[in-house]
């Protein structure tokens, strides 16, 4: 039923996979409204207890499709904060507030939002010929989708400011290096690589992750204090998982435990 994304679930994962080829993945209208279809979906669906985010062709996303535009560039005063507000902040926090670990396997070439999309995803996997580039100030904008937020945390200041001052291209396996990105696999294994990786994650205490990627998320803007409190609250509600019941049940008679994600 989807025109712009490809959209499937299979042992307890979700593939969510952006399918506009011939313009590297961008963004147009149509593709934000079935991304976001796709997220109530996900939330609605018990089966789900991963993402996996992709794209299809040789790019990842190639971020806002210039040539499709939400707002008219070409008007005296164009209001880009519009399709910020309407779009891509609302995915970015969809992403993050997500209840389940969400994995981005980039496939190609990340550019713009398409390369701040999988920072705000919980563990990020490349193709070896992946490039992430923050595009923006080539056409003088400013790193949207969390990019100046996600980025000085991820890779410190100094390597913030140099990959969105210059907007050169960073490579899988700099990225990894940089601790930008968790794995560099070789292409044509990606998919596979991930998927593996989310249907193991999926037979997890999946409950359980979407308490520490909340506790993770929020450290950075926590002081310790105040941390611990949120990590005592989660722990509480971890406590009363039918997971975490199974999961000492399982050790204490030494067999392996059946998880099923509540
Ligand atoms: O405006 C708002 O609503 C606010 C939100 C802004 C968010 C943003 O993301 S702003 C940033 C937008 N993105 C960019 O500035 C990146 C533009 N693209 C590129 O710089 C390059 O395409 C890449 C570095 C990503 C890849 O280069 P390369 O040489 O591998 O491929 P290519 O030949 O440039 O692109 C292939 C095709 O995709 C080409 O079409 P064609 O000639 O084959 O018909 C190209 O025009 C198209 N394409 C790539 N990126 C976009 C695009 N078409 C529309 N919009 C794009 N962003």
């Amino acid at each position: 039923s989807f025109e712009h994304i490809v959209y499937s679930v299979e042992s307890g994962v979700a593939l969510l996979s952006l399918n506009r080829p011939q313009s590297l993945n961008s963004f147009n209208e149509a593709m934000h409204l079935e991304v976001r279809e796709a997220f109530k979906r996900i939330k609605k669906d018990k089966q789900v207890r991963v993402l996996v985010l992709t794209g299809e062709g040789r790019g990842f996303c190639a971020g806002q499709d210039l040539s499709d535009r939400n707002v008219d560039p070409t008007a005296e005063s164009p209001d880009l904060g519009l399709s910020i507000d309407k779009f891509y902040n609302p995915l970015i926090k969809a992403i993050q507030d997500l209840p389940m670990p969400v994995i981005c396997a980039v496939n190609g070439v990340a550019a713009g939002a398409g390369a701040n999309i999988p920072l705000a995803c919980d563990l990020i996997l490349a193709a070896r010929s992946a490039k992430f580039i923050q595009a923006f100030c080539k056409i003088g904008l400013v790193p949207d989708s969390g990019g100046t937020w996600f980025l000085p945390r991820l890779v410190g200041m100094a390597k913030a400011k140099e990959m969105a001052l210059l907007g050169g291209a960073v490579t899988a396996e700099s990225a990894l290096e940089m601790g930008l990105i968790n794995r560099v696999e070789e292409d044509d294994e990606l998919r596979e690589k991930a998927l593996e990786l989310a249907r193991s994650l999926a037979t997890q205490p999946t409950q359980g992750l979407a308490y520490i990627k909340r506790a993770l998320n929020q450290s950075f803007d926590h002081g310790l204090d105040e941390h611990l409190e949120l990590e005592r609250d989660l722990q509480r509600l971890a406590g009363q998982t039918k997971d975490y019941r199974e999961g000492v049940a399982a050790f204490m008679a030494k067999r392996a435990p059946e998880f099923i994600g509540e």
